[in-house]
C-alpha cells in the first residue's frame, strides 16, 4: 500500500478536509519533505494548473499523482451529475471529463464524490440514480481512453441521499454495467454508514480502487475512535495495492496531521 496526501488549491474548499491548502507547488514540496509516495490534488478546475506544471512538480519531487478531485465543479460552480436541468448536467459532465483528461494525461484517475449530487425537490431518487449511472458511464469511457479507471466515492447521508454504503456502490456499478469504475472507500463516511468497516472493505475487494484513510472525526487516524487494526488487516488480506490517502483536516496543523497520518499507516 502506498501513501498519498491531499493538496487543495480551491478557495471555496479552504476549510475542507485537505492537509496542504494553497499553491500546489508548495504542497508538492511539503509532501516530498514528509516522505509521501504521492499527492492527491484538488484544483479549482481543469485549467487551474497546466498538465506540464503538474508533471514537472511530480518529476522534480519524485511523487506520483494518486488521484485528481472533481469536487470544485460542485463547490465553485454548483454543478452535479444529477441536476434537474439537462443543461446543468451536461455542464457537470463536461467539467468532470476535462478533469479526467487532465488527470488521465498524468496517469491519475479522477474522483467522483460530491459531483454525484443528490435527489432534491421533484427529482426522484430513481431518476437521480439513472442520471448518475449515465454520467458515470460516460465519464468512465473518457477515463478508459487514458487507460485509467474512474473512482466513484459513496458519501455519508448528510452529503448525498443516493449511495451511502460500499456494498450498495458495488451493486450499483455492477447492476448498471458501469465499466472501468472502481470504488473509493472513505473511512470517515464509512464510520457513519457501515456497521463494520473491515467487513465492508472485504466485500468490495475486487472493485476497491482508493482509500481515504481518516479517523471518525476526519483527522489523522489515532485522533478519533476508529480502530485501525481490523481495517489494515482487511486491506492486507484482500491484497489491496492502492493508495491510503490523507483526506483529513489539517489538525492540529498541517505538518502534524501529515506526520500523524504517516505514523498511522506504518505496519
Ligand atoms: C471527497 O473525497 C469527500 O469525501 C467528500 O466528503 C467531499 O467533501
Ligand atoms: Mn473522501
Amino acid at each position: 500500500m502506498k501513501s498519498a496526501v491531499t493538496l487543495c488549491h480551491v478557495a471555496e474548499a479552504a476549510t475542507g478536509p485537505f492537509v496542504f491548502h494553497g499553491p500546489i507547488a508548495d504542497g508538492f514540496a511539503k509532501a516530498a519533505t514528509h516522505g509521501f509516495d504521492a499527492v492527491e490534488v484538488f484544483l479549482a478546475g481543469p485549467d487551474a494548473y497546466s498538465e506540464n506544471d503538474l508533471r514537472d512538480l511530480a518529476d522534480r519531487h519524485q511523487l506520483a499523482i494518486a488521484a485528481v478531485g472533481t469536487g470544485a465543479g460542485m463547490v465553485k460552480h454548483g454543478l452535479t451529475l444529477t441536476d434537474p436541468s439537462a443543461t446543468r448536467r451536461a455542464e457537470a459532465l463536461d467539467f468532470v471529463k476535462r478533469m479526467i483528461d487532465l488527470g488521465g494525461r498524468l496517469g491519475a484517475p479522477a474522483i467522483i464524490g460530491s459531483m454525484q449530487g443528490k435527489s432534491t425537490g421533484a427529482v426522484s431518487r430513481d431518476q437521480a440514480l439513472d442520471w448518475l449511472a449515465a454520467g458515470l458511464s460516460e465519464a468512465a469511457g473518457t477515463a478508459a481512453n487514458h487507460g485509467v479507471p474512474l473512482l466513484y466515492e459513496p458519501l455519508n447521508r448528510y452529503e448525498t441521499n443516493l449511495i451511502n454504503r460500499q456494498a450498495d456502490a458495488l451493486a450499483f456499478l455492477e447492476q448498471r454495467g458501469i465499466p472501468s469504475t472502481l470504488i473509493l472507500a472513505d473511512l470517515f463516511h464509512m464510520n457513519i454508514e457501515e456497521p463494520d468497516l473491515a467487513a465492508a472493505l472485504r466485500a468490495i475487494a475486487p472493485r476497491l480502487g482508493h482509500v481515504h484513510f481518516a479517523d471518525s472525526n476526519r483527522e489523522a487516524v489515532g485522533h478519533g475512535h476508529t480502530d485501525p487494526a481490523p481495517v489494515l488487516a482487511a486491506l492486507r488480506d484482500i491484497r489491496y495495492r492502492g493508495y491510503l490517502s490523507a483526506e483529513i483536516l489539517p489538525l492540529p496543523d498541517a505538518d502534524a496531521a501529515a506526520r500523524d497520518f504517516l505514523a498511522s499507516i506504518k505496519p
